[in-house]
């Protein structure tokens, strides 16, 4: 059986965030059209706590997704979520932890609801006796415990965090999660990340997962519908070619984004600046250009509020030196060492400063 997996739509009312429904309506269409029945979301549904979750439900009672079954997990954002919400007969809440078989063929699915008073090793172990080493798939929605600093960044803390040590006793297949927003796949262990970016650090293209459960395989799809945030910084410098090296510069950034024709009209683009220019209003002109097509946010305009303006081109020649030398050094990596950019954006200010 193959059955979708998305998490994190944050869903509210409908009019509050119409993107998000159609994002859950393309992964619904997409399904059809494959031949999907049946969709699990891994928590985090809704944004909050809702009593009426009337919007969702008159998407699952439509007669287009009355043949496809909503298994929903209680996440941080929805732990309350009970079968009570619903009267929509193709909704499962699964608010206990509960192993799911799809068909004989398949192997055990085990559906793990976020709780806040448990580790997700604390949840999995009375049924842990069960679970036939390197033979079922987990379903939750929570942090994996490794390898990652600061699991959400905007969510601090630590949520029904499950461990190297969980995976490595318990033995599932596939481990499938919900709670970060971005895609991630480390190993067997998948998030599908939130299929709608809830804001412009939700960046790049989004995607659901399809899990085939009798060999536990994961595939992705791309997402078609809904907002394709892109959240960029830039530094500018007043060299006598600014305009064309501001082109190359814009020019290599949509080619990073990799955005099929298709999708350029989903983008929407955060472009800070900083750095100094000869001519504010020839850069902000500039921008425009380069980034033709693209929809800037949040008011149709690049943020210059750190460009100051300099017409000292001998600076900038000394500046375009130090970033061309700063491109060819070996560069440490590390969480706490500054990018070349910051380390760039640095240079220049000390190079400017009177
Ligand atoms: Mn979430």
């Amino acid at each position: 059986m193959l059955m979708a997996v998305t998490a994190d739509l944050h869903l509210t009312p409908r009019r509050e965030h119409p993107e998000r429904f159609i994002v859950l309506e393309d992964i619904l269409s997409q399904m059809r059209e494959t031949g999907l029945s049946e969709l699990i979301i891994a928590g985090d549904i809704f944004d909050q706590e809702i009593r009426n979750v009337s919007d969702f439900e008159a998407v699952c009672r439509d007669p287009l997704n009355r043949s496809i079954r909503f298994h929903l997990l209680p996440g941080n954002h929805d732990a309350g979520l009970t079968q009570k919400a619903f009267a929509a007969e193709n909704v499962t809440v699964h608010s206990a932890p509960e192993i799911y078989k799809p068909d004989p063929a398949s192997l055990p699915v085990c559906f793990m609801p976020y709780r806040n008073d448990q580790t997700m090793g604390e949840a999995l172990s009375p049924h842990a006796a069960g679970f036939v080493p390197g033979a079922w798939i987990l379903v939750g929605h929570g942090d994996w415990m490794e390898g990652m600093r600061e699991p959400n960044p905007l969510e601090p803390g630590v949520y029904m965090p499950f461990t190297r040590v969980d995976l490595e006793t318990l033995k599932p297949v596939r481990v499938i999660l919900g709670h970060v927003h971005k895609p991630l796949d480390l190993g067997c262990l998948h998030y599908p990340g939130s299929p709608c970016g809830l804001d412009v650090t939700e960046t790049g293209r989004r995607r659901f997962l399809v899990l085939d459960t009798e060999s536990g395989f994961v595939q992705f799809r791309p997402v078609n519908a809904g907002p394709l945030f892109f959240d960029e910084s830039i530094v500018v410098l007043p060299l006598e070619d600014e305009s064309a090296t501001l082109g190359r510069i814009l020019e290599s950034m949509i080619r990073g984004w990799g955005l099929r024709d298709s999708e350029k009209e989903r983008a929407q683009v955060r472009l800070r600046a900083s750095g100094y220019t000869t001519d504010k209003r020839r850069l902000a002109d500039s921008i425009r250009n380069g980034l033709e097509g693209f929809h800037l946010i949040p008011d149709g305009e690049a943020d210059l509020t750190e460009v100051s303006v300099s017409e000292d081109v001998e600076r900038a020649q000394l500046a375009e030196r130090v970033r061309r030398q700063i491109e060819n050094m070996d560069w440490p990596v590390g969480p706490d060492a500054p990018g070349r950019e910051a380390a760039f954006l640095q240079a220049v200010r000390t190079i400017y400063e009177p």
